[in-house]
């Protein structure tokens, strides 16, 4: 199985590095050339689902949605053309080994995968296909480069590391570090609307995994310290990002629920899927 390689000898989970990082053209590319593959499960792809929106790139960037239940063979195409992501992987590079990941995007004109490097795709697009509203500002570039970084590694791949983990000391020291980046954003959101003062690319990356705490990590990733809605800042700005269209309507909770909690079969053996738990996020 493929997982088996991500985990070190002492039983903590390392995602994989991603293999194709060319950067997206420096400017709006010709309408058509360019498509995204994405699946509503997933935080990586739903970050870029949600800046497409809020940059209106509709036009000029397609998109495929994967179906949210992967198999053996990954990522399957609903439509058939291909069928698997994985034909899209293999056509770039016949000797690629690694696992076949959303988000990425496909140019139709080299027939060839130019990114499924996540933390770029966002800040290509953000820098130079559209800037209004101006997610990236030059002049904070800086300081949200250094939260992304805390981000990802305080939450957004923290919590994969408390649930994949094979012992306990590496879940239990990745768990700490989800609830104390979780309490230092509780207090920055205090009285605050955004990360910064306005609307940037560092609340499109808490988001997505805001998004999926209660109703996934807490329980299927044993995040169980304390619930989203447990922190009143996070849980209100949770709700007041989930209000932009952008945001809510790339929010598909029960393909959220269905692909983690049918597809990760190493931690959810009985593929069963949680009812609950009950969450208004339109309060
Ligand atoms: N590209 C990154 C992040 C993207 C990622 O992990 N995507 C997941 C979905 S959330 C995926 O496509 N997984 C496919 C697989 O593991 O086979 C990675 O390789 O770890």
């Amino acid at each position: 199985m493929k997982l088996a390689r991500e985990i070190a000898d002492d039983g903590r989970f390392v995602r994989q590095s991603n293999r194709f990082t060319d950067r997206l053209p420096s400017g709006p590319p010709e309408p058509g050339r360019y498509r995204l593959y994405a699946s509503y499960a997933c935080p990586w792809a739903q970050r870029v689902l949600i800046v497409r929106e809020l940059l209106g790139l509709r036009d000029l960037l397609d998109v495929t949605i994967v179906d949210p239940i992967r198999d053996e063979k990954g990522w399957r195409v609903p439509g058939g053309d291909p069928e698997y992501l994985s034909e899209l992987y293999l056509a770039t590079d016949p000797d690629y080994t690694g696992r076949y990941t959303v988000p990425c995007v496909w140019d139709n004109r080299d027939q060839r995968i130019v990114t499924n490097d996540f933390p770029q795709i966002t800040l290509d697009l953000e820098m130079s296909w559209g800037t209004t509203p101006d997610l990236y500002p030059e002049a904070l570039r800086p300081e949200i480069d250094a939260l992304n970084e805390r981000l990802y590694h305080g939450l957004n791949n923290a919590v994969y590391e408390a649930g994949f983990a094979r012992s306990q000391e590496a879940y239990e020291e990745a768990v700490t570090r989800v609830f104390a980046t979780l309490d230092h954003l509780e207090e920055r959101l205090t009285g605050r609307e955004f990360l910064f003062d306005a609307l940037t690319d560092s609340d499109v990356r808490l988001y997505t995994t805001l998004a999926r705490f209660d109703a996934v990590y807490y329980g299927h990733f044993k995040c169980s310290v304390r619930r989203l809605t447990d922190y009143p800042a996070l849980w209100a700005y949770a709700r007041r990002l989930y209000a932009i269209p952008a945001f809510r309507d790339t929010t598909d909770f029960d393909q959220i629920k269905r692909h983690y909690y049918v597809t990760q079969t190493n931690i959810n053996p009985s593929r069963i899927v949680p009812v609950g738990p009950e969450l208004d996020w339109s309060a």
